[in-house]
């Protein structure tokens, strides 16, 4: 068993390429799993956690946000979530003697799968300026540190709130409430990055930012199931249960990727004997294999389709929507062309995929990061709530829209009010329950923050929990900025490079997992969590916190607040609060609608399910009371000649920045990170041999950003796109290229070249 941390980083040398997987899961998935989790935390706690991941009364697994089922298997985790479960309950520790040997110098040369294998956080530090190391502080000076550095703002609004998914509802309702108190909307989120296109092309078309389908939609009663711009084999792999189910009982389903996925073709289920000893269930019916940035146009091919043959919903039409009739004559102005460049798609193939819409009764489409980071990404989302209002396939069983959405908690923070851009609504009935007096200037998001930050516009920057350095754009721009903010906080599990790449004086604050118990004065406590369909329900950390000197995320937003506010806390019972989560319960039922009767309702096992008006009653509470056709332009991504779209992806050994090991098994690639995957023909155009070494350069009009020393891999991927990972290819992403409304980076749709290697 290896329990010690790597001393040396891993050398490239010895990356390997083999031939992509063509099915996902199976046996060796779940062992994969074991093996990680039983390595990094020891046998007994190994088997003690997985035995309680996502049960009714264990804890909710800290990887992605997928539901759990009404009765949940008895192994109900899979491999990725196993590594999750691994990377927190690791017995490996980062304490004062390891800050000792390493400056900070030298953490910043660091990669970031070396940083997070060295273990959990142990005991608050602090860089002080001018400092090389960080050193170790009392929370109690800690809080004083930043108290005094928030007195010391001109300006409320001087400072930023940054929060990671993963944290609780609990927490994120206190952290906000803080923010506020103190007077700014600045709280940006991870969801800046991720689903934000979603929750606003949403919003505007059928009046709530959420998904409007059930797992039981899927399993149950969809007759096709569209799976667009989503890995789920490697990001989601709870959800090829669910597909399978839906499959054996005669669903359809469509997978729309430029990557040929694995986990999207076929499926071995580890917790069936089928999928122990047979072939699997082949999963996707029908594959189109669409060039980056290619949807919108393909949904407006399929509207017009539709239209045409009148095989559209028009009593649903007619009672429920508004805006038929300029979308129709938006759609009879497409240029068939421009559908074939943009798309990459034949005409047959997109006939193909309108058969299988026109014999299917109830149509889901699920969607992650494929859609939303890209430039268009409103548009093309808002299109497919087109194609779905054209047959009512919303808010009946079977149908509707289905965000997937990422980080465990990402949807109840922002429920929670994590939100730069607060609905009026929510501020004042928090100033109701609070007597506080809430800021209304809308505040900074992810980029805008980065941008403030480079504008010497931050004085203080404190993250609840996520990895800020590393997971934004612009790594070079983003680096420079944090160095120049007087003060940043992180409250952290692990080490990552935003506690390497942090402001003048930086503060750690190290704080419980997930899967950890929490006790406080009034007793053992529960958080609660939102998932990607509402479902709201209780997680209870079982095992022995990882130092005595851990502090939950509650207890440090609690203690903070009361250096900050003083002992009457601005008018609020912090001290409560921190000892016991139900008086924060009891709050948000008051301030957050859907949470009445809280603490009652979480506590039936799978806890309970937020009210979604289209969802529940074919309701839309939109400016016009009626869900929304929208007319979106289509604009084709022209590539100059000898460039590729590149589009950054997870590798399979990842969540997010944390990099759990160094390999893609379902795309072949063994003990490495730094390739990247080209089509066949696109590497004899551009003269380049599989194998060779190549920088990849990205062309702006501020000027070039490289990202060096990258091996190509010959791969299926969708001529003129190529693939590679991040946070390694963050650097070629500036600031400035973001999705229109939603700035979310476009991620997704990169222009570059490929240089020899420099070096
Ligand atoms: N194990 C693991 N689980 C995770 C995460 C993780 O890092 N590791 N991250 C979590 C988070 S925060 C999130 S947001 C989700 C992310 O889940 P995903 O969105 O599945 O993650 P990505 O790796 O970004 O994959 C994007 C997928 O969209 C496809 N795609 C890219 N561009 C386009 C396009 O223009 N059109 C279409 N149709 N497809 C496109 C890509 O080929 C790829 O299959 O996963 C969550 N779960
Ligand atoms: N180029 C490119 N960039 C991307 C993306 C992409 O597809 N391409 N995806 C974007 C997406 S979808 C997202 S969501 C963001 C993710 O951005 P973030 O959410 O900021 O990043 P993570 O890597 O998930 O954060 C990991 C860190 O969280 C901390 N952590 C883990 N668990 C806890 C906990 O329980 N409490 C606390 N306080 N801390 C904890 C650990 O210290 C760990 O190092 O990245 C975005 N960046
Ligand atoms: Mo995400």
């Amino acid at each position: 068993m290896t329990t010690r941390a790597p001393k040396d980083e891993h050398d490239e040398a010895g990356l390997r390429v083999g031939a992509p997987a063509t099915s996902a899961a199976g046996v060796p998935g779940v062992v994969h799993g074991l093996k990680d989790v039983l390595e990094q935390a020891g046998v007994r706690r190994g088997v003690k956690t997985l035995r309680v991941l996502n049960q009714q009364r264990g804890f909710d697994c800290p990887g992605c946000a997928w539901p759990e089922p009404g009765k949940p298997h008895l192994a109900e985790f899979c491999e990725n979530g196993a590594k999750a479960v691994a990377e927190e309950s690791t017995v490996r520790r980062v304490d004062a003697a390891f800050f000792a040997e390493h400056p900070i110098a030298d953490l910043g040369g660091r990669s970031d799968h070396w940083l997070g294998q060295q273990g959990r956080l142990t005991e608050p530090m602090l860089r002080d300026a001018g400092d090389t190391h960080y050193r170790p502080i009392g929370w109690d000076a800690a809080f004083d540190v930043i108290a005094d550095a928030l007195h010391g703002l001109a300006s409320p609004d001087d400072a930023v709130f940054y929060t990671s998914g993963r944290t609780s509802n609990e927490a994120a309702f206190l952290y906000q409430l803080f923010a506020r108190t103190l007077g700014t909307n600045n709280l940006p989120d991870c969801s800046n990055m991720c689903h934000e296109s979603s929750g606003a092309a949403l919003s505007e078309t059928i009046g709530i930012g959420k998904g409007s389908v059930s797992l039981t939609d899927i399993t149950d009663h969809a007759d096709l199931i569209v799976v667009v711009g989503q890995n789920p084999g490697t990001n989601h792999p709870r959800m090829l249960t669910a597909l399978e189910h839906a499959k054996r009982r005669g669903a359809r389903i469509v997978a729309v990727n430029p990557l040929p996925e694995a986990g999207l073709h076929t499926f071995k289920n580890p917790q069936t004997v089928r999928g122990v000893v047979g072939k699997g269930t082949l999963l996707s019916d029908l594959y189109l294999q669409i060039r980056l940035g290619g949807d919108l146009a393909f949904f407006q091919a399929v509207n017009r389709l539709l239209v045409d043959a009148d095989v559209v919903d028009h009593a649903f039409i007619d009672q429920f929507t508004t805006g038929y009739d300029d979308a129709i004559a938006a759609w009879q102005t497409l240029d068939w062309d421009d559908v074939g460049t943009a798309t990459g798609l034949r005409r047959e193939a997109i006939e193909a995929f309108v058969a299988e819409v026109r014999n299917a009764g109830s149509v889901i489409v699920c969607w992650a990061m494929g859609l939303t980071q890209h430039k268009k990404a409103v548009p093309t989302i808002r299109e497919i709530v087109n194609f779905l209002l054209l047959r009512g396939n919303i808010g009946r069983p079977g149908a509707g829209a289905c965000p997937v959405r990422g980080h465990s908690n990402v949807q109840g923070d922002r429920t929670m009010g994590i939100w730069e851009k607060p609905p009026a609504a929510f501020l004042d009935a928090l100033e109701t329950e609070f007597g506080i007096t809430a800021p209304r200037r809308p505040g900074h998001d992810t980029v805008d923050t980065i941008r403030a930050m480079r504008d010497g516009r931050v004085g203080v920057f404190m993250a609840m929990g996520g990895n800020f350095a590393a997971a934004t754009p612009d790594s070079e721009v983003t680096a420079a900025a944090l160095r120049a903010v007087p003060l940043t906080v992180h409250v952290s599990t692990k080490l990552n490079r935003s506690h390497a790449l942090a402001g003048q004086r930086s503060i750690i604050l190290p704080c419980l997992g997930r899967t950890e118990r929490d006790v406080q004065a009034g007793g053992e406590q529960f958080v609660t969590v939102e998932d990607s369909m509402s479902v709201v329900h209780a997680s209870r950390g079982t095992l022995r916190p990882g130092s005595d000197q851990l502090r939950s995320e509650v207890a440090i937003i609690c203690g903070l607040a009361r250096r900050v506010f003083g002992d009457d806390g601005a008018g609020i019972p912090w001290s409560s609060f921190a000892a016991d989560y139900t008086t924060v319960r009891e709050r948000i039922a008051r301030v957050v609608p859907g949470f009445d009767d809280y603490e009652a309702r979480v506590a039936v096992p799978g806890g309970f399910v937020l009210p979604h008006p289209p969802r529940d009653s074919r309701s839309f509470p939109t400016a016009s009371g009626k869900a929304q056709f929208s007319v979106n332009e289509l604009e084709v991504l022209r590539v100059p000649p000898g460039r590729l779209i590149l589009q950054t992806v997870r590798s399979h050994d990842q969540f997010n920045t944390t990099i759990y090991g160094l390999d893609d098994r379902y795309r072949g690639i063994r003990d490495g990170r730094r390739v990247v995957f080209v089509n066949p023909a696109d590497l004899a155009e551009l003269g380049i041999a599989d194998g060779a070494m190549v920088d990849l350069v990205s062309e702006w009009s501020d000027g070039d950003r490289r990202a060096s020393s990258f091996r190509v891999v010959s791969y299926p991927t969708a001529p003129g796109c190529a693939a590679a990972y991040f946070p390694e290819t963050n650097v070629l992403v500036p600031l400035d290229h973001t999705a229109e409304v939603s700035n979310t980076p476009a991620a997704k749709s990169v222009v570059i070249r490929l240089e020899p290697a420099a070096s």
